[in-house]
């Protein structure tokens, strides 16, 4: 196989307890393409437990990608692997022994959030104040840790047996603050007001990708701000403008969302505990 210099970047986690075996793996349905090539639904054998998983699979090939991409793929996993919460996407592991690479990660029966917004739009008001309970338990729980996901987005959770799970870690980083190299693509209809003007990152600036999600949530996976551009919402969120849930979303929500997670200064926002505390009462759902 040709590796090249990437066997450098490869080599070091081939000894961690977490690395799999690709002979343990199955690949059998795709279910569509990721960032680094296909995620495909599979099983994964634990042949000491003599158990096997049903898993989603997702695969890297060193000639499409890029080394920074490999990269990428390889801190997801490293952070993943921390990680034991319901809402949280449980990670298996990683076969890294050949090529492609595959990362293994627990199976969410109904795919994509965003998807499964769109395609449930009759979907009771109760059910989406606990999807939002749902996400705001994983996110508090990252935050914890502590880590950053910094791409909080409905595309980037994911629904099985009726739980949100905060999934796609590529972006994710150790820490409570993170400056970005302003020259990446960044994901603007989602971004806090500060990470727009300094490209900052933050607990808050998480809380304010969330924010955005509720309204996903609320508005069955339609694209936050719709009919206007990327650079129109780049601009007007800096001038104070920020969307309006629809009618029959409870003004308790309403507000949190609006005030807890919109406002212009990030102090004036709450953290991912209060969050909870707050939908844990109005909803009366407990952990
Ligand atoms: O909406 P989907 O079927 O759900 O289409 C996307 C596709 O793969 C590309 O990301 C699906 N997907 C990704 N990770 C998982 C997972 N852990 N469980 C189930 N489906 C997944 C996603």
């Amino acid at each position: 196989i040709k590796v090249a210099d990437d066997v450098l970047i490869i080599k070091p986690i081939i000894r961690q307890y977490w690395e799999l075996d690709h002979e343990n793996i199955t690949v059998m349905k795709k279910l569509g393409e990721g960032a680094f090539g296909e995620v495909s639904m599979g099983q994964l054998k634990n042949k000491k437990l003599n158990k096997v998983y049903q898993v989603a699979i997702k695969q890297a090939k060193l000639e499409k990608v890029t080394k920074e991409q490999i990269k990428e793929f390889m801190s997801e996993a490293r952070l993943m692997r921390q990680f034991n919460h319901p809402h949280v996407v449980r990670f298996f592991g990683v076969a890294a022994g050949t090529e492609p690479l595959y990362m293994v990660m627990e199976l969410a029966s109904n795919g994509a959030l965003d998807s499964y917004l769109t395609k449930n739009p009759e979907m009771p008001m109760d059910k989406r104040n606990e999807m939002i309970l749902q996400a705001a338990w994983g996110l508090e729980y990252l935050h914890s840790k502590p880590v950053l996901h910094r791409d909080i987005a409905a595309r980037n959770c994911l629904y099985g047996d009726g739980k949100v799970k905060i999934s796609d870690f590529g972006l994710t980083r150790h820490g409570t603050i993170y400056q970005m190299d302003p020259s990446r693509k960044v994901p603007i209809r989602w971004l806090a007001i500060e990470t727009l003007k300094q490209q900052i990152y933050t607990q808050k600036t998480d809380v304010w990708s969330y924010g955005i999600m509720c309204w996903e949530i609320y508005n069955n996976g339609v694209e936050p701000y719709p009919g206007m551009t990327v650079a129109e919402v780049n601009q007007q969120v800096r001038e104070g403008y920020r969307m309006q849930l629809p009618p029959n979303v409870s003004p308790e929500i309403q507000n949190l969302i609006n005030i807890k997670c919109w406002s212009e200064n990030p102090n004036d926002r709450y953290g991912m505990p209060e969050i909870c505390t707050m939908l844990q009462k109005f909803t009366g759902v407990v952990r």
